[in-house]
């Protein structure tokens, strides 16, 4: 598919968004974006309701298939597109099986039971409410949770699956973004490994176009 109006992302700003935006930057896909924004309304719209009927960003329509969450859209892109060199998903049944530890351990663990919790009760409190004890709780979970990851970086490996970079990264570098936008801290291991998933073009890339301004004429 070359036609960019076939190929489009909805949803900006977001560390979840931007793990769309950079999957379709790795896998160098030509796409257009509709830069709707959380907590603005535009998710509740019957238009993106007809989209993503969980009124959540990101959601991609790829023609005629609509895929939602942000992992999944990283592994459906994946499948689809990848080639050698620049698969973001393992093949191999073990490869895949490590990839899913992983990918499964990030989103839960780290995105949805820490830093969600941060995100709900510290970043949105007239949304979610005031909650000192979950989110004493969560950043106690966090760090004995990130822990773990450093440890496995410890002997030295490039990325989390060895050599190849792959999407469990991609999840990995936007907990620690958001993290360090909470001021959580971060072993120099982790610290060293965000440098190098940061320095990748197709990061830079994807934080430009999460932007909305960027889609903006
Ligand atoms: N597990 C989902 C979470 C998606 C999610 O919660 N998105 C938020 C923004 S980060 C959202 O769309 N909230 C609805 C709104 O605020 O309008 C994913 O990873 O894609």
């Amino acid at each position: 598919m070359s036609d960019t109006a076939d190929r489009v992302l909805w949803g900006c700003t977001t560390a979840r968004t931007i793990r769309a935006h950079w999957a379709l930057h790795e896998l160098g896909l030509r796409y257009r974006c509709e830069p709707i924004l959380p907590r603005s309304g535009e998710t509740q719209t019957s238009r993106y309701t007809a989209v993503n009927p969980r009124q959540k960003i990101p959601a991609l329509q790829d023609g005629d298939f609509t895929i939602t969450e942000s992992a999944a859209i990283i592994n459906y892109l994946s499948a689809t597109y990848g080639r050698d060199g620049n698969r973001l998903v393992p093949t191999d049944p073990r490869g895949r099986a490590r990839y899913d530890e992983w990918c499964f351990f990030i989103v839960c663990e780290l995105d949805a039971t820490s830093l969600y919790i941060l995100r709900r009760h510290v970043g949105l409190p007239q949304v979610y409410g005031e909650a000192p004890t979950a989110v004493e709780a969560a950043t106690t979970y966090f760090q004995k949770q990130v822990q773990t990851v450093a440890a496995a970086l410890d002997d030295g490996r490039r990325w989390l699956l060895g050599e190849a970079f792959s999407g469990a990264d991609m999840l990995l570098t936007t907990c620690l973004d958001w993290a360090l936008r909470y001021e959580l801290p971060l072993t120099n291991g982790l610290l060293a490994f965000r440098d190098r998933a940061t320095a990748r073009p197709a990061y830079a890339a994807a934080q430009q176009a999460n932007r909305p301004e960027y889609w903006k004429i």
